[in-house]
């Protein structure tokens, strides 16, 4: 394999096991990892390192390490290290159950920001020096030049400030991936520049990732597939929420207000994005286009068909039967997806530009419209608020989405108050529910409360969240925003107790 994918004589020469360059990792580091959504993450340095720390700690020693990703990784690398309680922090967005068990119970620190800002905050020194760089690509070019994986996240940003650097060189990603990326750097201000981006399929960078050789402390060979992410058919309730934001779209276009094509659009991740993405495919609209941060299925499918024209967005995450037809048809896939660094997939400037029709999913909104996508019952954290918060408060529509009912329907996810706030009432344009939409756009609160009631809570709920804002109207606290302050949280109180909301 070295043959065909390392093709530096210098980094050749600094091949190794993954056991020797887990070696070189030292108690109290921070790593920069590659990794987004279950793609493109380093899969055997993790998995040795996760095997030292267990030995230090049966010699009874301390071995802990900062991990910085892009997103959520896989088994391989937050579930080993989560296993062995290796991780003393954490950031950002993540979805393995033992890192989120690890941050629950205070194990790990968690930092949970905007994917957009996090190669900025790591640069200005927000989190603490990063000291190693943990990268998986596919090839190096004989001048040096690498050749990203299946996810760029924020790797131009660790090979640039880490002090040491580990590559993760798989052969068993395909090698046609060349081409597909486009890297390009946002300044830090003074230096800022627009970002010359003005449709979602311009390049405005190189294909490929650089990395001063000096830093490659280890290059290790490796030939593992991704994660493979696997999506149910849509049930009901995906159906029912992916046909109101159909109707709605619609809607939108016979009023002139966007274009029959729409416009780009982005799309969370999970099985109701992924039916609003099946039904996009079954519907009237060709020459659509994506400026998304995942590349899911949904996607992949109506690129296949030719309604989707151009795809841009941080990493390919599929399933293993969506994987199989990508990878045999990568060559005709590499012309319309093209893969940035999370900070140009996110960014609030293109999203502001290109008019964004934003999608994402949520754990419970408010009769007001604020919106909890991470907190269950106010305090457990559930994944992080990911590229939802980049997305929604600049698209052209924000759009948040949930099944009405949670935990066979004991909980409502429209509430009197949320128990956490991830998105304002200002950045939350249309709440929708297998019940209906609410186009909350232009409304005073008191009007988005009764639309919010009557077109997207449970019928079982809507009695008492009537009663809740009549009575709240009425009170001495019944302004602007009727709240009763002393009952808001009773929802949740009755749900901490085990019972229905
Ligand atoms: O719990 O897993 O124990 O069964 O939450 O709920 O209905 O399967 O929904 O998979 O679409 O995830 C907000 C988590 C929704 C996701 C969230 C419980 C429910 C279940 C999952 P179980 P569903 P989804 C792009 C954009 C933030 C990041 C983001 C998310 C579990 O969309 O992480 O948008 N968003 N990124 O039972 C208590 C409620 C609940 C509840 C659901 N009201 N109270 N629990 N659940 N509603 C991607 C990236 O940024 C990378």
């Amino acid at each position: 394999m070295s043959e065909s994918r390392i093709h530096n004589a210098t980094l050749r020469g600094k091949i190794m096991s993954a056991d020797e360059a887990a070696a070189l990792i030292n108690p109290g580091d921070n790593i920069g990892v590659s990794g987004f959504t279950g793609s493109g993450h380093p899969k055997e340095v993790p998995q040795a390192l996760a095997r030292r720390i267990a030995a230090a700690s049966e010699r009874g020693e301390t071995f802990r390490v900062g991990i910085f990703t892009g997103a959520s990784t896989a088994p391989e690398l937050d579930g080993a290290l989560f296993k062995v309680n290796g991780v003393s922090m954490r950031l950002p967005y993540q979805s393995d159950p033992d890192c989120r068990n690890r941050i629950n119970s205070g194990d790990a620190l968690y930092t949970d920001a905007h994917l957009s800002e996090v190669a900025q905050n790591t640069a200005w020194g927000h989190y603490g020096k990063l000291d190693v760089a943990l990268i998986e690509i596919v090839a190096i070019l004989e001048d040096g030049r690498l050749v990203p994986s299946t996810s760029v996240g924020n790797n131009p940003t660790w090979l640039d400030l880490a002090d040491r650097v580990i590559l993760e060189v798989n052969a068993g990603l395909n090698a046609k991936l060349e081409g597909m990326h486009d890297i390009y750097s946002v300044a830090l201000p003074p230096h800022r520049q627009p970002i010359p981006l003005i449709r979602p399929d311009d390049r405005i960078g190189e294909p490929y990732l650089r990395v001063d050789p000096a830093k490659v402390v280890a290059v290790v060979e490796t030939d593992c597939p991704d994660r493979d992410t696997q999506f149910s058919a849509p049930d009901e309730n995906s159906r029912l929420i992916a046909g109101h934001i159909l109707d709605f779209l619609q809607y939108e276009v016979d009023k002139g207000r966007i274009p029959a094509n729409l416009l780009p659009l982005q799309s969370g991740v999970g099985n109701v994005a992924n039916a609003v993405m099946a039904g996009l495919n079954d519907g009237p609209y060709e020459n659509l286009a994506a400026y998304t941060e995942v590349l899911q299925d949904g996607m992949l499918d109506m690129i296949r068909s030719g309604k989707l024209v151009c795809a841009s967005a941080t990493a390919v995450s599929l399933s293993k039967e969506a994987l199989v037809d990508f990878n045999a048809n990568l060559g005709d896939y590499r012309k319309c997806i093209i893969l940035r660094p999370q900070e140009v997939s996110n960014h609030p400037e293109i999203v502001r530009r290109l008019g964004i029709i934003s999608m994402n999913g949520m754990l419970e909104a408010d009769i007001y419209g604020n919106v909890n996508s991470t907190h269950v019952l106010g305090s457990r954290m559930m994944n992080g608020l990911g590229g939802s918060g980049d997305f929604a408060r600049n698209a052209y529509l924000s759009i948040f989405m949930t099944p009405s009912l949670a935990k066979n329907g004991m909980l409502s996810c429209i509430v009197p108050m949320v128990s956490h706030v991830d998105h304002t009432e200002h950045d939350v344009q249309v709440l929708v529910t297998e019940h209906g939409l609410a186009d909350l756009r232009g409304l005073a609160p008191r009007q988005r409360a009764k639309l919010v009631i009557e077109k997207c809570a449970d019928p079982k709920f809507r009695p008492a969240l009537r009663d809740y804002l009549a009575r709240a109207e009425k009170s001495a606290n019944g302004q602007q925003t009727p709240h009763m302050l002393g009952e808001a949280y009773d929802w949740h109180l009755r749900a901490l107790k085990g019972e229905s909301m």
